[in-house]
């Protein structure tokens, strides 16, 4: 069903929109601090860009703020622990790229594959949001393409020598992005969020990001491919 289509039978203050919010809400601002977090170790693991990278990473703790601050104006209490267990699998890949030093991977992971992925759900979200989650979500939305394009030019300028792993970074975290959409789907109707929308919003992304590093529209179909049989 289309995206834009009203609806007016949103309440906010309804149980079963608060109980689905408490999840939806803990992933965000879980995904905002692992986020700050991984910036932090980039901007290590790149010396050159670590002033840069510390800026993203801040930034990443504001956004943390304001979806706190969304949960708390709504009254709820967001679940952290089914928001640590659904980024668990990203998290525990970025951490083993990090400990070997795979630049490549890391920057795949945060700022290509959770930069999209926050775009798409912050750009479907902003239509159906309470005002005052709105205008928290379109401040955030702004600097999640700042983060992404971070990303994009890193590994432009770094193409040819990214490449083989850039494919099986991809390879490794894509299904996983699948994965983490189906456990949110029935969460994410109810917020008036349609799987189909985000899943449509994500490859946009995704795929044009792919484009900007270098890869041939060949390269993006064969990569974007991983997904599917998750
Ligand atoms: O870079 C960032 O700020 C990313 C951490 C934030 C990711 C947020 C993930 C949102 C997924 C929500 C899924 C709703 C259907
Ligand atoms: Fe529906
Ligand atoms: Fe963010
Ligand atoms: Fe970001």
């Amino acid at each position: 069903m289309p995206q834009l289509e009203a609806t007016p039978e949103l309440d906010f203050q309804s149980e079963i929109y608060k109980d689905a919010y408490s999840r939806i809400n803990a992933i965000v601002i879980e995904g905002e601090r692992e986020a700050h977090d991984n910036y932090q170790q980039l901007a290590e693991l790149l010396p050159d860009e670590k002033d840069n990278l510390l800026g993203l990473a801040k930034m990443e703790n504001r956004h943390k703020k304001g979806f706190e601050a969304c949960g708390k104006n709504l009254k709820v209490t967001p679940d952290m622990e089914f928001a640590q267990a659904f980024f668990s699998r990203l998290h525990d890949n970025f951490q083993v790229a990090a400990a070997e030093g795979k630049i490549v991977t890391c920057l795949l992971i945060q700022s290509l594959i959770i930069e999209c992925f926050a775009i798409s759900a912050y750009n479907i979200y902003i239509p159906v949001a309470d005002d005052f989650a709105r205008k928290i979500t379109e401040g955030v939305v702004k600097d999640e393409y700042l983060h992404l394009n971070f990303g994009e030019e890193w590994l432009k300028a770094n193409f040819e020598a990214s490449r083989a792993e850039l494919e099986e970074a991809n390879r490794q975290n894509l299904p996983l992005v699948w994965k983490m959409l189906n456990e949110v789907e029935t969460d994410a109707h109810v917020l008036a969020m349609e799987r189909e929308a985000l899943v449509e919003d994500f490859m946009i992304q995704y795929g044009e990001a792919l484009s900007n590093i270098g890869f041939t529209t060949r390269d993006i179909m064969r990569m974007s491919a991983y997904g599917l049989s998750a």
